[in-house]
């Protein structure tokens, strides 16, 4: 092993040479050859309870989180790197953030404290929306719970932003503590930076970390893999890096001249797993169950073991599915969870590699190389272990909403603009900007048909705060330049008959995909149609909150140069007197 070690790296430094004479060696970049694969220890984040216990009882739970600037050890060949962590100190600060654990029906709070330093530690550009210091000092920073259902103050909108020590606050800030009500149905959430025009560059520095709300009385019945040993969240993101281990973001935008740094999409060479470069993990030959989140900025990742192994799926983003059901493969956009099982007793092999053969751009971009199409290696124990978990054959039904009518409908269009290169200058959502005034305004409680038309060439991960939505059906759009050109022209897709249009082939929803997501693969050229819900999947309470209230919500593209460049519109809940009173007039 040592001498094909020595072997390999005296090969790479021939190459390292040969290569970096051009463009590479000028920025200093690592070539992820020169990283070894699966030889540091897949990590647990710090864990948080968001409830305290007093004699017995779960009592809500104040939280201090802060943002720090730290340096955070990626690999073991690579010198500690230059990030933004989430954590309850700066020494416990980690990337991905600590997981907190929340308890459904006990509230959460978190005062989230920026102590970031006063410059970015990563390009950003100002030409587009960007949240900007008067004093243009301090790095503005807002934090989303991704899946909550809570007010709109505690949502973290783009411009309720604040920077080191609240010195300076967005135009929408209302409140230092955030409050999480966790009344929802249990499942996987995730906490992440919002702030208007900064996420992609925010996030990409390590603001990012998981949120579990499980409720016990619904979930011990399961007898789901449990406990910190077999139930574990995996956090994958892609990151490239400079020889001095900093973070390697192209810093010259694709059409310079309109705007100096942004780029559409950001990939990296290296595959990261809960803050690891392609760790590793020793597994025993029983089940255990994985939450994995996409959190890489625009990379999708279609997840596969080289041996073989299952996924078994038992809830998709925030909730349960019905029942679990099992695929050979799982493709993720970002900001999409799949929460699986994976059964290592029936594994032939005694590893198996977790791998990935999304093309990037999704779904017609490159083809994965040799390190971006591996994510991590389970390596598992030989001695068969019998246990107690189970995958039940019903896991939790939630009423299916009626669709029988009346059900308001909308058409959500997505645009991507190009300059006279050829190149992406920014993307609109039904050709506004995020600016223009409140076009989507649901009544609370109500359940909407929002036909998502996607006229870009790519997938777009369709992200709603509040509202969960449940995918009915995706139709490809026929004479589509025809289409297209009308849509550019009257940006309205009745006037423009996309009845005449939307009847080409019809793509079936994967079973896996079937229940209440909060993020959704908008394919190219279709109309995907989707049912959203303003209220509760579990119950018929109304929400305990005034959603209604300012700032309101947004929904967006997931792609974080894409949401950051506009593909992002206001979301404004209103009463149902209000909507009445419009009508009448
Ligand atoms: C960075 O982007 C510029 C502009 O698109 C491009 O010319 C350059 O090759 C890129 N650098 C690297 C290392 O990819
Ligand atoms: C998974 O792959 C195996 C082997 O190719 C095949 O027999 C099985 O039908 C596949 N399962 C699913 C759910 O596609
Ligand atoms: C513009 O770029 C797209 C995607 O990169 C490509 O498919 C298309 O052919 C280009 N169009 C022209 C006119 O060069
Ligand atoms: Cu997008």
């Amino acid at each position: 092993m040592e001498k094909t070690l020595v072997l390999y790296f005296t090969f790479s430094a021939l190459f390292g040479a040969v290569v970096t004479s051009g463009l590479t060696e000028e920025e200093g970049l690592i070539n992820p050859t020169q990283l070894e694969k699966f030889v540091d220890e897949l990590p647990d984040m710090p864990r948080i309870q968001g409830f305290d216990v007093v004699n017995g009882v779960p009592k809500p739970k104040f939280l201090n989180i802060g943002m720090f600037m730290k340096k955070w050890k990626f690999h073991r060949d690579l010198r500690p790197t230059p990030v933004f962590a989430y954590g309850t100190s700066k020494h416990t600060a980690s990337v991905p953030g600590p997981t907190i654990e929340a308890l459904h029906g006990i509230d959460t709070y978190v005062t989230w404290q920026n102590h970031l330093p006063s410059k970015h530690i990563l390009p950003w550009d100002p030409t587009i929306l960007t949240a900007v210091p008067s004093t243009k000092k301090g790095i503005p920073t807002v934090v989303h719970l991704h899946g909550a259902i809570d007010e709109p103050a505690s949502d973290g909108n783009p411009n309720s932003w604040f920077t080191v020590g609240f010195e300076e606050k967005g135009p929408t800030w209302s409140r230092k503590t955030y409050h999480y009500r966790n009344l929802q149905q249990p499942g996987n959430l995730w906490y992440h930076d919002h702030a208007m025009g900064l996420t992609r560059v925010n996030l990409l520095a390590g603001l990012n970390g998981a949120y579990i709300i499980r409720d016990h009385d619904l979930e011990a019945p399961l007898q789901l893999p449990s406990g910190d040993e077999f139930d574990r969240p995996l956090i994958v993101f892609d990151r490239s890096f400079r020889t001095d281990g900093t973070i390697y973001m192209n810093s010259t935008g694709n059409n310079p001249s309109i705007h100096p740094q942004w780029r559409p999409e950001y990939f990296g060479d290296t595959i990261i797993v809960n803050g690891k470069v392609w760790p590793r993990m020793t597994v025993r030959r029983r089940k255990y169950r994985f939450r994995i989140l996409n959190a890489c900025n625009a990379r999708y990742l279609r997840l596969f073991f080289t041996n073989g192994l299952a996924f078994t799926h038992v809830a998709s983003d925030s909730a349960y599915l019905e029942e679990p059901v099992m695929t050979n493969d799982t493709l993720l956009a970002p900001s999409e969870i799949a929460d699986v099982v994976i059964d290592f007793s029936k594994s032939k092999t005694d590893f198996a590699i977790l791998a990935n053969d999304a093309r990037y751009p999704y779904p017609s971009g490159h083809p994965v190389s040799e390190a971006n199409g591996k994510i991590m290696k389970f390596i598992i124990q030989k001695n068969q272990e019998s246990e107690s978990w189970r995958v039940p054959s019903k896991l939790i039904k939630y009423p299916s909403p009626d669709l029988s009518s009346g059900l308001d409908t909308r058409y959500i269009a997505m645009y991507q603009y190009i300059s006279d290169i050829n190149k992406s200058t920014h993307f609109y959502i039904n050709g506004k900007s995020y600016e223009e005034a409140v076009t989507e305004s649901p009544v609370v409680g109500s359940t909407e048909v929002w036909n998502v038309i996607n006229l870009t060439p790519d997938n777009h991960p369709f992200h709603i705060h509040l509202g969960l939505f449940a995918v009915l059906d995706q139709t490809e759009l026929v004479e589509r330049v025809e289409f297209k050109t009308c849509m550019i022209k009257l940006n309205d897709a009745i006037e423009c008959h996309i009845s005449n249009y939307a009847r080409g082939k019809k793509i079936e929803v994967p079973a896996h995909e079937k229940g209440w997501k909060n993020v959704y693969k908008i394919l190219p050229g279709y109309v995907t149609k989707i049912l959203v819900r303003f209220a509760y999947i579990h119950s018929n309470v109304p929400y305990p909150f005034d959603a209604t209230e300012e700032p309101g919500y947004v929904y967006h593209c997931h792609i974080l140069g894409h949401e950051d460049n506009e593909m992002m519109r206001p979301l404004k809940l209103i009463n149902k007197v209000e909507r009445n009173n419009i009508d009448v007039i």
